[in-house]
């Protein structure tokens, strides 16, 4: 039995505020390193300083005192953990034990200390040199095709150690470099670059002092990129609105009050942010921008007609995009019927958000995984993209798409080559450099690489961060598989599931966390990160290593590429011992953004990558900007077949998680306590079901295939969300997602619109 219980109906505050202060002391106490992580948060997200471990949120030139939120003091807690995961740890528990521990427990359980290598008597991990693990792995890539290996990264490596990582795999001979924004972001890769020509958000911190009004789609500032409500607070307190299309009233994004404002924290008054909240359908936002746009179009004939001043931006249509006739069109003919029952949302509802954008003259659209979760989530991106374009909102001040990005340094690691698309790679570029033949093949993204594990194609999958084998769809078709691999090959800080559904040959490589200091040679070392904004700053540690047997993420990748690689052009041995000859080889690779990377490593702010459509230059295949004349705005228009009680299904974050790590079972802010295995559901829903608050549920994945996906013992709380709509948590809704159910064009999981059924019920 589950002791999930909700206190009220909703979390009655503000985000931010005292709440946020007792949930940082909170987590500082529960690691047991409260004085030395009060010390080092004071160096968090300043020049002299770390980059946050947690969000990817632009950091300012002119940092606050306390530049940290809740979520990223959390973080950083987590990673200067006094608890250690050490070779006795592993001596006392078999891999068959830890795998009856909640995955909190697992990683609660400390850093980890030595390079381990599963025994398979002992059932243990046990304890070898480096040296041994590199030469092993060696051999055991050399052994095998290059495309049977596959090579991950979760968003938190350094630009130094994903140009290692990258080249090292493709001098290995393979693509296959999946990264996280493959289940995250990857749909606005696709759709920005087919539709503006750059894939990444054209903004910077400083359109904030110049826009005039905000979009939020599907993004959940309060939780997962609060430092940026500060940002958002100034601007309310200029009068910007924000208007948020959103199934839940998120109270990060209803109001905050500022827990680093003392006037804030003293006075009652919290910042109302959003002035206009439209609970949309999961999966309705391609009609809801539709239906904004129509009002916008229908606006600007009726002006035409009349002779009065244009709505649309007639000029920039006409020189710099393309596509617009048809798009509008598409849009007068699109019945305001199909939109509202596409959304849920009513006809005045969206004259109302469009009413703002007509008004407004420099306008920002921020969104994340509400919009590219989906199996249309190319098609969203570029409808955020259309509206944009109408009143020419890109490349002028104030104005453009602001995708959020995850991992702190994911969209980074795109940028320095890890890409399963061997298309965005400098592929002629990299031959040049180091005098080898690039291959030229797709390589797997993420979903491709999981089926390439079931198929059995795939025999090796090297992880540097992450947590796949919870984090990707199926886990109940995934897991099995995993443990059929060759070699499993894991660079983390943490202890997770993925390091014990392991392959026969399986390693478990401790790094050290970007927090410590990581001296080669006697020499301090720096590392380097892009956040959201396009900007790279340089980060520092600031603590001693959790034990001296860890390796910096940068030697490890060297170790093995060495191990692996009977000749390369490059000195792995010297890249190792000064990262500043790897941004030296970057820069190279990269000139137009990288040029004199280690004089402008430490520039306050960052230096910003150059956006050619943040200039008005659109490197797309028409030299304009695209409009696009949506397909469909059915949400996943290839599902076979609906029952009328099928509910659509979309997974949360908590404020006490980061990804595939749980800090707590609590969701403070939805308040959810005590368990997590929770389904919110509508009032209207829960009587249609015959169910009460309390009731004890299995959902089961309406499945395009014969394979049964169910989960047992989800607890109903009734909630605020539109009808037909249930929410419930990632990662443990995860086997309800068939791995083939992901975007179309960017193939990222559609963990945002699961068609489900109540399949069995238990009353409270
Ligand atoms: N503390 C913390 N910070 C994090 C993370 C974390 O786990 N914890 N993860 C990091 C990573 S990797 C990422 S990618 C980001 C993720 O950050 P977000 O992009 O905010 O992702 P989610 O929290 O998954 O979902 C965002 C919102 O989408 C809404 N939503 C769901 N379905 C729909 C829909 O169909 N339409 C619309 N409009 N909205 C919808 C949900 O109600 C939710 O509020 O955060 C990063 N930062
Ligand atoms: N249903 C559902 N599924 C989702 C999502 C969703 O919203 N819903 N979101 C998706 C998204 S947006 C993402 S980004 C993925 C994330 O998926 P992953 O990248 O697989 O998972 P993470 O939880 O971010 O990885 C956590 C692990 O990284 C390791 N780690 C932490 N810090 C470091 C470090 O500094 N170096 C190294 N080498 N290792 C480190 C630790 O061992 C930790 O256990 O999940 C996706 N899956
Ligand atoms: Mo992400």
């Amino acid at each position: 039995m589950s002791t999930a219980h909700k206190k009220s109906d909703a979390y009655q505050h503000a985000s931010g505020g005292w709440g946020s202060v007792k949930a940082v002391a909170g987590a500082l106490i529960q690691e047991q390193a409260p004085v030395e992580t009060s010390r080092v948060l004071m160096h968090q997200n300043k020049p002299d300083g770390f980059m946050c471990v947690s969000c990817s949120w632009a950091k300012p030139a002119h940092p606050h005192r306390f530049e940290f939120c809740e979520s990223g003091a959390k973080a950083t807690a987590w990673d200067t953990t006094s608890r250690r995961v050490d070779p006795k740890f592993f001596r006392q528990h078999t891999l068959a034990e830890l795998e009856q521990w909640h995955d909190q427990a697992l990683e609660n359980a400390g850093r980890l200390c030595a390079p381990m290598r599963w025994d398979a008597e002992l059932d243990q991990y046990v304890e070898v040199s480096w040296e041994h693990a590199f030469g092993e792995i060696g051999r055991e890539l050399q052994a095998m095709k290059p495309d049977e290996a596959v090579f991950y990264t979760s968003g938190r490596a350094s630009l130094e150690t994903a140009y290692m990582y990258q080249l090292f795999a493709r001098m290995y001979g393979t693509n296959n470099l999946p990264d996280s924004s493959n289940m995250c972001h990857e749909s606005t890769s696709v759709g920005l670059t087919e539709a503006i020509g750059v894939g990444v958000g054209t903004i910077t911190l400083d359109d904030f002092k110049h826009t005039d009004l905000m979009f939020f789609f599907g993004q959940n500032v309060g939780t997962n990129s609060p430092r940026m409500l500060h940002d958002l607070q100034e601007a309310r307190e200029r009068g910007v609105p924000i208007i948020t299309f959103n199934p839940i009233r998120e109270p990060g994004l209803v109001s905050f009050v500022n827990p680093q404002s003392p006037r804030q924290m003293l006075t009652p008054g919290a910042t109302q942010i959003s002035t206009q909240y439209h609970q949309l359908k999961a999966g309705g936002d391609s009609a809801a921008i539709v239906g904004i746009c129509k009002a916008v179009i229908e606006a600007d004939d009726h002006a035409q007609a009349t002779g009065a001043a244009r709505i649309l931006d007639v000029d920039f249509i006409a020189q710099h995009t393309q596509g617009f006739d048809d798009f509008a069109n598409y849009v007068r003919n699109t019945g305001w019927d199909e939109i509202e029952s596409r959304c849920a949302l009513p006809r005045v509802a969206l004259t109302a958000a469009a009413d703002e954008y007509m008004r407004a003259k420099a306008v920002i659209i921020h969104y994340g995984m509400g919009l590219t979760q989906h199996r249309m989530g190319v098609q969203n991106v570029r409808m955020i993209v259309n509206l944009l374009l109408l009143r020419g909102n890109i490349g002028k001040p104030g104005s453009g798409p602001s995708p959020i990005r995850g991992h702190s340094n994911v969209q980074g690691q795109r940028t320095v080559g890890v890409t399963e698309k061997p298309e965005l790679a400098p592929l002629d570029k990299l031959a040049d450099q180091y005098h080898f033949m690039p291959p030229r093949t797709q390589g797997m993204a993420t979903v491709d690489a999981c089926q390439g594990v079931i198929d059995g194609k795939v025999r090796a999958v090297f992880q540097l961060g992450g947590n796949l084998v919870r984090s990707v769809p199926d886990r109940y078709v995934i897991e099995p598989s995993w443990r059929k691999l060759r070699l499993t090959v894991n660079i983390a800080t943490k202890l997770n599931r993925s390091h014990l559904v392991h392959g026969e040959v399986s390693y478990l490589l401790p790094c050290l966390s970007r927090i410590e200091i990581d001296e080669r040679l006697g020499k301090p070392q720096a590392v380097s990160m892009e956040d959201s904004t396009g900007c790279m700053h340089g980060s520092h540690g600031v603590t001693q290593p959790a034990s001296d047997r860890l390796l910096s993420e940068q030697a490890i990748v060297a170790g093995i590429a060495k191990a692996t690689l009977e000749s390369s052009s490059v000195d792995w041995d010297a890249w190792s011992n000064d990262y500043a000859l790897v941004r030296d080889a970057i820069a190279e690779t990269y000139p137009d953004i990288f040029h004199d990377f280690n004089a402008r490593i430490w520039e306050p702010g960052g230096f910003h990558r150059p956006l050619p459509a943040r200039e008005r230059k659109w490197k797309t295949k028409s030299g304009k900007a695209e409009f696009l004349v949506p397909q469909t705005l059915d949400e996943d228009p290839d599902m076979p077949e609906r029952r009328p009680g099928d509910l659509r299904l979309f997974t949360l974050r908590s404020d006490s998680q980061f990804n595939t790590t749980i800090y707590t079972h609590d969701d403070r802010f939805r308040g959810v306590y005590g368990s997590r295995m929770v389904l919110l559901m509508n009032q209207q829903d829960i009587e249609r079901h015959g169910l009460a608050a309390d009731s004890e549920v299995s959902l089961e994945a309406v499945s395009p295939d014969s394979v049964k996906r169910q989960v047992d013992g989800f607890r109903i709380i009734p909630f605020d969300l539109p009808v037909g709509c249930v929410a419930g948590y990632y990662p443990e809704c995860n086997p309800l997602i068939p791995l083939s159910h992901h975007a179309k064009e960017s193939k990222v999981p559609a963990a945002k619109a699961v068609p489900v059924r109540i399949v069995a019920a238990q009353a409270a």
